[in-house]
């Protein structure tokens, strides 16, 4: 067996990628110096790829901004609208297309599979030429040879760059297939000419349904793609590729790499399909997250393979590890126990090392490593850090009755109103207000020990007081404290909760040069004690207007976190669940009138395959019920959902049952908003009527416009006027203006709609 990893981190153990792109792009630092950091990080993920014992580094799979992005560029397919020539681009045209020039909008960004990673998204037009344009891609790949490493070269493959890729004309989109091949053709030539043995060639798309279209696509790709070429090895990734297995063992490559963590079901009916000549290489360890590997379960499934393969058996990570962070050395204040249990990007490769060790070697040549995996493994089965008697009672207790409100909408919506005495089109917040410096500043002293906790306390309550004095001086109607307290939207909940880590350094890119630090979620959840009534209720008594209380719903919780995979991911959703509708019954006993529970991340955890979406939607709303079901009528429950694409989820959105929901509709100028009209969503919904993520004010008469537009399509009985999302990313002169313009576009439309009767 050999070892190898489809892709690595790219951001730098402390981040290094993200303060050098930032520093340039602020102009404090030349493009020379981003190169030379560019430079190390390349020398020092290849340094420890073959430290680690890998028997090729991998070269192409780092992207200074994107990977897509770099793809596109290479293969001259720049967006006419930006005016760029392909043969003269660099790293700066890059950062244009990236981040958008002050005539241009940059390229759409949309998430990578199922990960949290954003890619950006490529926009071809009918007829699109491409042109090869590699140095850069090649300059790379000889600066790993030039460090003395044997180098195996990255792609994204054609099929998926294209499938992922926007079109103009999506129809036409596949008709540019094969123009795309001949690039992709002359690449893998010189790739030859430059003597690589090796290309992975990545098709994640096999990973997800695929048209009979899409399948002829690969059919066609590969073919083309067959001789004069080095060896190629198709990886694929984050699910099952059974569904396309007749089709794959006609493919004429000369590898195959298949995630055995995600669809472990595949690796026997694969080995038995794929030819005896052919590599199979087996993603054993898990590439998606930070759990350590059962080594002697591993070489139990790989020992035969070991026998039939040798050579042409593989070892690697799921996936790339650009999903998980860099090192547990950087971490000082894991529990020993949870630490035990834990292995981020380096420590994955030293397992595979071990697992080829192991095969080749024998055992006893790695008797300490399997005794401290069999040891990580009994202790993470039987330690009460991770299984709760208290919280397994409490999930057995659970029953259907409590994932239902009372009363039905009409009922509940006729109380609530009569409670909160809301006027028509009532206006509030997503929940965050701008984090300043001053608010940071603090949070990090405290976090340092360099501020007590009374003072801390103090300072926070000077930012809701202001938060409140601002938004009775707008004139808002339901108003809400402003999170000064909270970094993350996750962690903050996390810190709170039992069964939840929190890392130092565990960060992993999201897009570009922003990264989040996911908690780990390794136990049964439980809730010591309330979390946010004690900020909630100090809002509220400085307001004689309703505040809303803002919590994080577990769905979002469990798709932003690092979670167990020792128990179904719906177990662990109910879970959170629990500790949530705990704390929203503690805000309604505390006086609080709504409570919205954020879901952002709730259509993101759909499955890759349509077919598996009817048992996610299902759980998935059940975790949010069981959370907000348990209050009286009379309390007002809310939710909000950002970057979502809802038109296909909608009966699950609406079996929610939210009593009012806000979503993210103005940059589609109110478009998605038809899709609930047409759906007749039942309950009420507060279209965002400005994009909160630019700096950009708009003007009243932009957002009496959206406003206008939803009114035409949902019942103004029923609507809410709020921004987009969240404002923690704004200052607070944009937010009073804007928020201003809000309020008055509201009234505005409040008076014509009372003459109209
Ligand atoms: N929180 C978490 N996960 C997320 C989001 C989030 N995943 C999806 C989506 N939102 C990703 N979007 C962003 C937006 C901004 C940033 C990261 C992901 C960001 N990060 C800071 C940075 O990189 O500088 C770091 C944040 C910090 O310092 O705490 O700006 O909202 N969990
Ligand atoms: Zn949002």
């Amino acid at each position: 067996a050999l070892t190898h990893t489809l892709g690595f981190p790219r951001v730098g153990e402390r981040r290094e990628l993200k303060f050098a792109l930032e520093s340039y792009w602020q102009g404090a630092t030349a493009l020379d110096t981003l190169e030379r950091v560019v430079a190390d990080l390349c020398e020092q993920r290849w340094r420890r790829q073959a430290d680690a014992g890998c028997s090729w580094v991998t070269s192409g799979d780092f992207a200074c901004y994107d990977l897509m992005l770099d793809h596109a560029a290479m293969f001259g397919a720049l967006p006419r609208r930006f005016g760029l020539d392909p043969s003269r681009f660099g790293l700066a045209d890059s950062f244009a297309l990236a981040r958008g020039t002050p005539e241009q909008p940059a390229l759409e960004m949309t998430k990578w599979f199922d990960t949290n990673y954003h890619y950006l998204v490529p926009e071809l037009e009918p007829g699109q030429t491409f042109s090869l344009h590699a140095s850069r891609y090649l300059a790379q790949l000889n600066a790993a040879r030039r460090a003395g490493h044997p180098v195996k070269a990255v792609l994204i493959g054609p099929v998926t760059f294209l499938r992922l890729s926007k079109c103009a004309v999506p129809d036409q989109k596949l008709s540019l297939l094969p123009a795309l091949l001949e690039v992709y053709a002359q690449l893998l030539d010189k790739l030859r000419h430059e003597g690589i043995e090796w290309v992975q060639i990545d098709e994640p798309v096999l990973a997800g349904d695929l048209e009979p279209e899409w399948q002829q696509a690969l059919r066609t790709a590969y073919h083309r793609l067959q001789s004069e070429r080095p060896r190629l090895l198709l990886a694929t990734y984050f699910g099952s590729v059974l569904p396309h297995l007749a089709l794959l063992t006609t493919l004429p490559v000369d590898g195959l790499h298949i995630d055995v963590v995600r669809a472990p079901e595949q690796l026997q009916p694969i080995a038995a399909a794929l030819p005896a000549t052919s590599v199979l290489s087996v993603g054993i360890v898990d590439g998606r997250n930070v759990w350590r590997c059962d080594l002697r379960r591993a070489l139990h499934t790989l020992r035969p393979l070991q026998v039939e393969r040798g050579e042409r058996l593989w070892l690697a990570p799921s996936c790339s590890l650009l999903h998980v962070p860099y090192s547990l050395d950087s971490e000082t204040r894991l529990g020993s126990q949870v630490r035990s249990w834990l292995a981020f990007a380096y420590e994955k490769l030293d397992e595979l090392e071990v697992l080829r060790r192991a095969l080749v070697e024998g055992e006893d040549s790695v008797t300490d490593a399997l005794t401290q995996s069999d040891t990580a493994v009994v202790s993470r089965q039987q330690s009460r850090l991770v299984h709760n008697d208290y919280v397994a009672k409490r999930q057995r207790a659970i029953d259907p009755s409590m994932s239902t409100r009372p009363s039905p909408f009409d009922a509940r919506i006729a109380r609530q109103r009569a409670a909160l005495s809301l006027p028509l089109l009532p206006t509030t917040t997503i929940g965050s207000f701008p984090q300043t410096p001053g608010i940071r500043a603090a949070r990090a002293a405290y976090k340092r020990h360099e501020l007590n906790a009374f003072d801390y306390l103090q300072a926070m309550r000077a930012e809701i007081a202001h938060a409140i004095r601002e938004q009775e001086r707008l004139g808002l109607d339901v108003l809400v404290h402003g999170e000064p307290e909270r970094n993350d939207m996750v962690e903050y909940f996390a810190e709170h909760l039992f069964g939840f880590a929190i890392t130092e350094q565990g960060w992993v890119q999201s897009y570009g040069s922003r990264c989040v630090k996911p908690p780990i979620l390794y136990g049964d959840i439980w809730r010591p004690d309330p979390i946010t009534v004690d900020t909630t209720r100090y809002a509220q008594s400085l307001t004689d207007k309703p505040v809303k209380g803002m919590l994080t719903g577990p769905v979002t919780m469990l798709q932003w976190s690092f979670v167990r995979d020792d128990q179904p991911r719906e177990q662990t959703a109910r879970q959170l669940a629990l500790a949530i509708r705990d704390e929203v019954g503690d805000l309604e006993k505390a006086g609080i009138r709504l409570v919205q529970i954020d879901e952002p991340a709730f259509r993101e955890g759909l499955p890759l395959r349509r077919d598996d979406w009817p048992h996610y939607l299902a759980w998935a709303v059940d975790a949010f019920k069981l959370a907000s079901c348990g209050v009286r009528d009379e309390t007002q429950i809310h939710t909000h959902m950002c970057y979502s694409e809802f038109n296909d989820i909608l009966p699950a959105i609406a079996a929610l049952d939210a009593d009012v929901i806000t979503i993210e509709t103005s940059r589609s100028n109110m478009e998605l908003l038809d899709g609930f009209a047409a759906y007749a969503y039942p309950n009420e919904i507060g279209p965002g009527v400005y994009d909160i993520h630019a700096p950009r004010v708009p003007s009243l008469d932009e957002m009496q416009r959206l406003l206008e537009r939803a009114c035409q399509v949902v019942p103004p009985q029923r609507l809410w006027v709020n921004p987009d999302c969240g404002l923690k990313t704004r200052r607070w002169p944009e937010t009073v203006a804007a928020l201003g313009s809000m309020v008055q576009a509201a009234r505005t439309m409040r008076a014509r709609l009372q003459e109209q009767g």
